[in-house]
């Protein structure tokens, strides 16, 4: 079995899960082409008995790692400074302009910096000729990496990745060390659970202020919160939703959000939890590793001229 092979397997299993958890079901689009098909059509009819299932045949990558996939493909577009803007291009060449709407909006921009700092979600304004448009979120220099995580009405669910420059003095960072607890804005979110490759996981989040439960989340997106997670190395993306849904009657506000997930191999990821909490946005950050493996491995290379060398490089 060749690795696109078990990497096919793992990408409908996760489809299946992940369809599970938003409980939202996509149909599949017409017939895909043969060759060079995600198949993630989050076909809920699989529901998590699905992974594995790998009939369908042709490649299957986790998203994010194509700039143009199925005929799609995502084009950053020059913008005003202080400005973000894109397109995506469908088969026929044109800007697509008619999107369905997923998780609330009909466009989520994932942007990390290429070390996996930086992290931001955002959500662009369409214009009428298929531009993309949102304050940009690409804070300071170096290499990002822009998700657009989208559905083309009549098309499969897509997750397109492009690099994009900022220029000016980079200071690489290297990945904080793997921990279960993190602090933003005054929060404290520890994460119970350890993504296991090639199965379902629950990862629970439990969210607390000043050493109280925070027990009244406020819905984001038509959840409670919202997980990504990205693997060290080459960025692949996997947008997690949480079990349960703030209109259900049953899942609580808080102060724990659980989601089910499933990382497409052994490694180090980088788990970026939105919660929206006081009116606010918040991101808390871990640094997971799946599977048995040594530590993250370093992701920064010797300058070539050490005499030459840039400070603040976290090579030892
Ligand atoms: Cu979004």
């Amino acid at each position: 079995m060749n690795t696109a092979t078990k990497l096919s397997g793992f990408a409908l299993g996760l489809a299946a899960v992940f369809a599970g958890a938003y409980g939202i079901g996509h149909v599949a689009g017409p017939a895909a082409p043969a060759a060079e098909t995600r198949h993630d059509t989050t076909d809920t009819d699989h529901g998590a008995a699905g992974h594995g299932d790998e009939s369908a045949g042709g490649a299957h990558l986790p998203g994010g790692l194509l700039v143009s996939e199925q005929g799609y493909t995502l084009q950053p577009v020059t913008a005003p400074a202080g400005e973000f803007a894109f397109r995506i291009t469908g088969p026929d060449g044109a800007p697509v302009t008619r999107y369905d709407v997923a998780h609330d909006r009909r466009m989520h921009l994932i942007v990390a910096r290429r070390d996996l700092s930086g992290f931001r979600h955002v959500h662009p304004e369409l214009a009428a000729d298929g531009t993309w448009r949102v304050a940009s979120p690409l804070a300071g220099p170096g290499v990002w990496r822009a998700f657009a995580d989208f559905t083309p009405t009549g098309g499969e669910p897509l997750t397109l990745g492009v690099d994009v420059t900022v220029p000016g003095p980079l200071t690489a960072r290297p990945l904080p060390a793997p921990a279960t607890t993190a602090t933003v804005d005054g929060y404290t979110v520890t994460l119970a659970g350890t993504p296991e490759p090639g199965r379902t996981s629950r990862l629970t989040l439990t969210v607390s202020r000043a050493g109280r439960p925070v027990t009244d989340l406020q819905p984001y997106l038509g959840a409670y919160g919202h997980l990504v997670a990205l693997r060290q190395g080459d960025l692949a993306y996997l947008h997690v939703h949480p079990e349960g849904t703030p209109d259900d009657g049953r899942t609580p506000a808080g102060p724990a959000v659980m989601f089910a997930a499933e990382v497409p191999s052994a490694g180090a990821y980088r788990l970026y939890l939105d919660f929206r909490h006081g009116d606010a946005m918040h991101t808390a950050e871990f640094t997971v590793l799946a599977g048995a493996q040594p530590a993250p491995a370093p992701t920064t290379a010797p300058t070539p001229d050490a005499g030459h060398g840039t400070p603040g490089h976290g090579h030892s």
